[in-house]
């Protein structure tokens, strides 16, 4: 089984981007950012984040708008074939189905969502159009997909042969026990502070390896997977949605930060939060990245092996999180 993370440890990515952490052995640095952070800045989860905040950076660097920056900068890892967790290639549920969650979301509370959507490469701009098109916030399943259609989206089929390879495999066991870090994780969300000081972020993902059919996780929901405000900052949030959600995770964080706390301390704070309702946390890996409305992040998980790419005027560095464990 490939997962995106390990197939760029495997070309050397320190010698394509310079400064960044061993994914196999996280080191626990800081992911507090410095106090003298600047925008504009684009932060994402995982190291396919590096990929997404590339492409989202040089749109910030021209001047444009954190919401563009966010859209297009998570459409290059939907993209990708070879990522299963996102997009085309992600990983189906158990019927064999590849079902797509997303969510978008601006400082001024305007904000998209589509879940349980199937046969779209792009659930990410889907959601872009339910909030600048329609009345509504969400869309799922066949009301989502006929939206899409209408709006000129094309119907493809997500589930690649090597992702088809990997599902007859588990259908050999039909086990539900997500592997953390690896089965389970790898959404990617990202976040982005423009040069005017506009703040947004986009959440998409093909949601839990081997989920039952019509389960939706946090990812598209505004409040679980993602929340930005322009008073207070913005947050994201990776891992069992579950959790997530009942936390309502990356709201809390936000209000966290409303409340006076860092970024860091934000992701703190929900993280310990989470430990509270959870007895067994031994198979359970969330994690929370946030950004406040200076340009300064944080990010905190309840196991080792999650990172973050950062994206500013020094370049691009992807740092693991601090973690519980
Ligand atoms: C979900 N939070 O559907 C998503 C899964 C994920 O990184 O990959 N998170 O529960």
């Amino acid at each position: 089984m490939k997962t995106r993370r390990n197939f760029i440890r495997t070309i050397g990515l320190v010698s394509l981007i310079g400064p960044v952490q061993s994914c196999a052995e996280p080191k626990k640095e800081s992911t507090d950012s410095p106090k003298n952070s600047t925008k504009p800045i684009i932060i994402s989860t995982w190291d396919h984040g590096l990929d997404a905040n590339k492409v989202g950076y040089e749109i910030l660097a021209k001047g444009g708008s954190a919401i563009d920056a966010v859209e297009k900068g998570v459409i290059v890892v939907e993209n990708d074939p070879s990522n299963q967790t996102v997009g085309i290639g992600g990983f189906p549920d158990r019927d064999g189905n590849v079902t797509l969650d997303a969510c978008i979301m601006k400082g001024d509370g305007s904000c998209g969502s589509v879940a349980f959507l199937q046969e779209i490469k792009n659930p990410i701009s889907v959601a872009r159009k339910v909030m600048e098109e329609t009345p509504h916030i969400m869309l799922v399943g066949s009301g989502a997909l006929k939206f899409a259609l209408e709006q000129g989206f094309k119907k493809e089929n997500l589930l690649t042969e090597e992702t088809k390879k990997d599902y007859e495999i588990w259908l050999t066991k039909s086990e539900y026990k997500p592997v953390i870090n690896i089965e389970n994780h790898d959404t990617i969300s990202t976040l982005a502070l423009d040069v005017n000081g506009r703040i947004a972020g986009a959440c998409t993902t093909s949601g839990a390896a081997w989920k039952m059919h019509g389960r939706v996780g946090d990812s598209p929901l505004i409040g679980a997977g993602l929340f930005v405000d322009q008073e207070a900052g913005a947050a994201a949030a990776t891992g069992l949605g579950e959790a997530v959600i009942r936390t309502a995770g990356s709201a809390m964080v936000v209000e966290a930060m409303r409340n006076g706390l860092s970024p860091y301390e934000a992701c703190v704070e929900v993280v310990q939060r989470i430990k509270r309702k959870h007895d067994n946390l031994k198979d359970l890996q969330v994690g929370f990245l946030a950004l406040d409305m200076n340009g300064n992040y944080g990010a905190y998980s309840i196991h080792p092996g999650f990172n973050i790419a950062i994206g500013d005027n020094n370049g691009h560095i992807l740092v693991d999180a601090k973690s519980m464990y």
